[in-house]
């Protein structure tokens, strides 16, 4: 049985989503980030973690890899040309997309008020739009890596919705109703539906 450790709006619904696309059932602690409940399953307080029987497992791209990986869906398999390809199109969106919307909020509210420089968020959001139209144009099938879905689907699905949230300028048509469809899979609103 597995078990996942973070609220549904945080970075723990990209494992959620992962668990419902792949049909495992699962238990859910929504705990909140660097909470006493988060920090039992990882010292700096983060979430997502996920315990599968007597292991902890810590970040939710690591967590989603390795729930594809060990039930053999939504991944190509390791050791392929293939699989470097999905692997570098997941670090570009950890880089790209995650790591500008994780800056934006340290800068809206992780930060202590005294080191937030909120002045930089317009660049972080320009920044934002460039690798969106980047993603748009790479986007030339159903799915990022082609005819089947796999984990940078559900990375960039959960960022794009992230952006919304955050305020930051929507991104192009293709790419939105592409976020859309992505949001009509039963998996995706089923791990929704496990409201906080
Ligand atoms: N790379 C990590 C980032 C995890 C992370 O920063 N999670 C946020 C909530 S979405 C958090 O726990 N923040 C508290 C903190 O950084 O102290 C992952 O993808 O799991």
């Amino acid at each position: 049985m597995y078990t996942v450790i973070g609220a549904v709006k945080s970075r723990a619904f990209r494992v959620m989503w992962m668990l419902e696309e792949l049909g495992l059932s699962y238990e859910h602690s929504p705990a909140a980030p660097r909470s006493e409940e988060a920090m039992k399953y990882n010292p700096t307080g983060k979430v997502p973690a996920m315990k599968d029987g007597d292991d902890v497992l810590t970040d939710s791209v690591a967590i989603m890899q390795y729930l594809a990986d060990k039930h053999g869906q939504l991944t190509a398999p390791a050791g392929t040309p293939a699989r470097a390809h999905q692997d570098a199109s997941l670090f570009w969106l950890i880089d790209e997309f995650d790591a500008v919307l994780w800056a934006a909020a340290k800068h809206s509210f992780v930060f202590p008020k005294d080191q937030r420089v909120p002045e930089i968020k317009d660049s972080l959001k320009a920044e934002f739009l460039r690798s969106a139209d980047l993603l748009s144009a790479r986007l030339n099938g159903p799915f990022l890596m082609g005819d089947q879905i796999t984990v940078p689907d559900l990375l960039a699905v959960h960022c794009i919705n992230w952006s919304i949230g955050a305020g930051f300028p929507r991104v192009d048509n293709k790419l939105n109703l592409w976020a859309k469809e992505m949001r009509e899979r039963p998996a995706f609103k089923a791990a929704q539906s496990r409201a906080d």
